[in-house]
């Protein structure tokens, strides 16, 4: 049984040692790592938003509220990647240039590597030109890209942009909580998803 209201208690203290457990403790009791976190991990680190949104928490208790979530996420990885598996295909990955958020990237990455793709992560500040080089560079037909700025959106545009330019045979998904199927069409992205597991599902289904 998840209890969300526990996940968000221990993000909120930043204690990744409750996390951690609580993690592990859900995992031992026979739930599904996708149900962790959409029950447990995502929503708490929703709430943690809504109060940084409403000025009711700053910048440093979102850190270490961040870091937590990765502790938990680090439990989950294992049991994401055996949940499913796949053709083995290079994805490349990253997060948008100005942008350093990191966490829904990362969960873009351990499911992809859960769905058995090779994941070439490139942190976090990618520029276009880096994106591009990293999949020539490593043979990736597609990369994936996060943005949760609306301000770093635009990087998005930019770099389908200039695979389009250069004539590349690239694809290009891109997510994160700004970003809309709208958006996706607008800038000529190959796709859009909501969330990690349907980024899993566009990037079969772009690649089949
Ligand atoms: Co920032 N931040 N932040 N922040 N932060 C947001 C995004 C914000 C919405 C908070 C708010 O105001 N309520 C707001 C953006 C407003 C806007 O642009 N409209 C904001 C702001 C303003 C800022 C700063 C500018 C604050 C400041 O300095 N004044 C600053 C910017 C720094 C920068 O990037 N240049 C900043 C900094 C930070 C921290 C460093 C403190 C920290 C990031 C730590 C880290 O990532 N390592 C942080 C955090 C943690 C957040 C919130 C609270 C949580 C984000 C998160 O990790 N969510 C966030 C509020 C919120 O979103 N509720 C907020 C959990 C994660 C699982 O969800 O990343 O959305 P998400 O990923 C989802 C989907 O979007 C999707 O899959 C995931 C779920 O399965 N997805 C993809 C993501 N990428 C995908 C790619 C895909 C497909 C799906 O295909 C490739």
């Amino acid at each position: 049984m998840i209890d969300p209201e526990k996940f968000y208690d221990a993000l909120s203290e930043g204690s990744m040692d409750k996390v951690k457990d609580l993690t592990q403790k859900a995992l031992d009791a026979g739930e599904a790592p996708e149900k962790i976190l959409k029950g447990g991990l995502i929503p708490a680190m929703d709430r943690i938003g809504e109060r940084f949104r409403n000025n009711d928490i700053f910048i440093p208790e979102v850190l270490i509220a961040a870091r937590a979530m990765h502790a938990g996420l680090g439990v989950l990885k294992p049991a994401l990647a055996k949940s499913s598996s796949s053709a083995a295909a290079k994805v490349v990955i990253g997060t948008v240039k100005g942008d350093l958020h990191d966490i829904g990237k990362n969960l873009v990455g351990m499911m992809l590597e859960g769905a058995g793709f090779e994941v070439v992560d490139l942190g976090i500040d990618v520029a276009p030109e880096k994106f591009i080089q990293g999949a020539k560079e490593n043979g990736a037909k597609i990369i994936g890209m996060s943005a949760l700025l609306t301000t770093t959106m635009m990087q998005m545009k930019t770099t389908v942009e200039k695979i389009k330019s250069d004539g590349l045979a690239i694809k290009t998904v891109i997510g994160g909580a700004p970003v809309t199927a709208e958006f996706a069409k607008q800038i000529g992205a190959d796709g859009y998803a909501p969330d990690a597991a349907s980024a899993v599902s566009k990037i079969k289904e772009i690649l089949k």
